[in-house]
């Protein structure tokens, strides 16, 4: 509220269609409701007791429910809709969260049946964004996905809110009003997309500025939580938001670090996947998958203490192929990373196959900068090369701390034992240095 006074911003749209319901607020308590479709959920709810509580909404109390279809009108049938209504009483809770997805219709009836606020997962994902986006850019993309979700379900809640309004016989709002809402929708979103375009045309321009450094750019992906932000902080020395809740991070973040003597990477931290994700919020990830897209190397990070990591795993791949490489594209090396091995069983790092770390304990990353630095400088050549005294010090390949080891000093220069990129080779030609001779990788001749 404050904050919207602040910036002088009007009411955001969302709020005015969808009322209380575009937001969960920190006073209330929630019973959390999941349908097995499956049958064979072990921890259905965990993963939306982990949301609710990011957004600051305690549990009282959670409901399963094992059915193959769900009820057209409740999703949960009449019989369960009474049950949890019941529980809600006794419990005090002041929202009811399904883990479904609902149709309009369903939670509207929901929410004349329990007598309380009904949300949905992807409601309650979408306010955990709202709450939550820090900069002007991360704002507008919540609320462009917002906004998409509002779109299709504007008959149901218009009914309730222009109700009280509506004349003798009229059921609902009329269709001028409906036609007038979408059109003001619509003009919202394609404003939305103009301005994110623009953010988006900037980051290809910084983007291009990065590759023409000629340094590496590694992604850090990976499901929700699973320590991205705390391993770019061990990979760069930065100083990224760390938390124990889910979506800590919800913008994109570079910065630079060593992975071998003398050479840098830059790190990308993003915002984590998850999944059955709303499609809605694609847009939110627009910088992530992007990062994704034009890096180097992927680093996927996988929380292998969490029960859940296959699937996480997986979902997290399917997103990459789903909504980053769809046309084919060219995909960039991905090195998967186990992370929290401090407290993972080992039959589970043995599930996967990557470089096993701890990012909080610091365990192994020497290990992962070389598997980095190799992947990301695989086309570097270990040479001898003779440099003319000049050459030594006004190029900065030399004068990096680590990059070259002075072999000797002999009358037109020195002779320097390092890993060079063909670049750097034809650069140091140009400045009058010979290769005097090549690594044992090299077969000799
Ligand atoms: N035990 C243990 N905890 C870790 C490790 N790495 C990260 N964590 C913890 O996991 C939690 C999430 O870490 P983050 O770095 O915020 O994870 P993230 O992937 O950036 O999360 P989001 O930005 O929310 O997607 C924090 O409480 C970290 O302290 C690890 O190696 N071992
Ligand atoms: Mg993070």
């Amino acid at each position: 509220m404050n904050e919207e006074k602040r910036e002088g911003d009007r009411r955001p749209l969302v709020e005015d269609y969808l009322g209380t319901r575009a937001r969960v607020y920190g006073t209330e308590q929630a019973i959390l409701v999941g349908v097995d479709l499956e049958g064979h959920n072990e921890d259905l709810l965990g993963e939306l007791e982990s949301l609710a509580d990011t957004a600051g909404i305690p549990t009282l109390a959670t409901v399963v429910q094992n059915r193959f279809r769900p009820d057209g009108a409740t999703f949960i049938g009449k019989g369960k809709t009474e049950e949890v209504g019941a529980l809600a009483d006794e419990v005090g809770a002041d929202v009811v969260i399904f883990n479904n997805d609902l149709s309009p219709g369903q939670a509207r009836n929901l929410e004349e049946a329990l007598g309380r606020k009904v949300i949905d997962r992807t409601q309650l994902i979408l306010d955990i964004f709202a709450q939550r986006a820090a900069t002007k850019e991360a704002k507008l993309q919540v609320e462009l996905a917002q906004l998409r979700y509002l779109l299709p379900r504007l008959r149901g809640w218009g009914e309730a809110l222009t109700h009280a309004g509506a004349g003798i016989g009229t059921r609902g709002p009329g269709e001028t009003k409906l036609e007038i809402d979408r059109n003001k929708i619509h003009r919202r979103i394609h404003a939305i997309e103009k301005r994110l375009r623009t953010a988006s045309d900037e980051r290809a321009e910084r983007r291009k500025l990065r590759e023409k450094s000629d340094v590496p750019q590694v992604a850090l992906v990976g499901y929700t939580n699973s320590g991205k932000s705390t391993l770019l902080n061990q990979l760069s020395g930065a100083d990224a938001f760390v938390e124990n809740k889910l979506f800590a991070t919800l913008d994109t973040l570079v910065r630079r670090g060593p992975v071998a003597a003398g050479r840098e990477a830059l790190f990308i931290d993003t915002v984590g996947f998850i999944r059955d994700l709303p499609h809605q919020l694609v847009p939110a990830f627009a910088a992530t998958l992007e990062a994704a897209r034009y890096a180097d190397l992927i680093l996927h990070i996988v929380d292998v203490a969490r029960p859940s990591a296959v699937d996480d795993f997986h979902s997290v791949e399917e997103t990459l192929q789903k909504e980053v490489f769809s046309k084919g594209d060219e995909r960039p090396p991905v090195l998967n990373v186990l992370n929290k091995i401090d407290i993972a069983p080992d039959f589970a790092i043995r599930e996967f196959e990557g470089v096993a770390i701890s990012a909080k304990e610091g365990l192994h990353l020497d290990v992962l900068r070389e598997q980095i630095s190799s992947l990301v400088y695989s086309g570097d050549r270990e040479l001898v090369l003779l440099v003319p005294y000049t050459a030594l010090r006004s190029l900065p390949l030399f004068r990096a701390k680590g990059r070259v080891e002075i072999v000797d000093y002999v009358a037109d220069g020195a002779r320097v034992r390092g890993r060079f990129s063909n670049d750097e080779v034809a650069t140091a030609e140009a400045a009058g240095c010979r290769i005097t001779s090549l690594s044992s990788a090299t077969p000799a001749a």
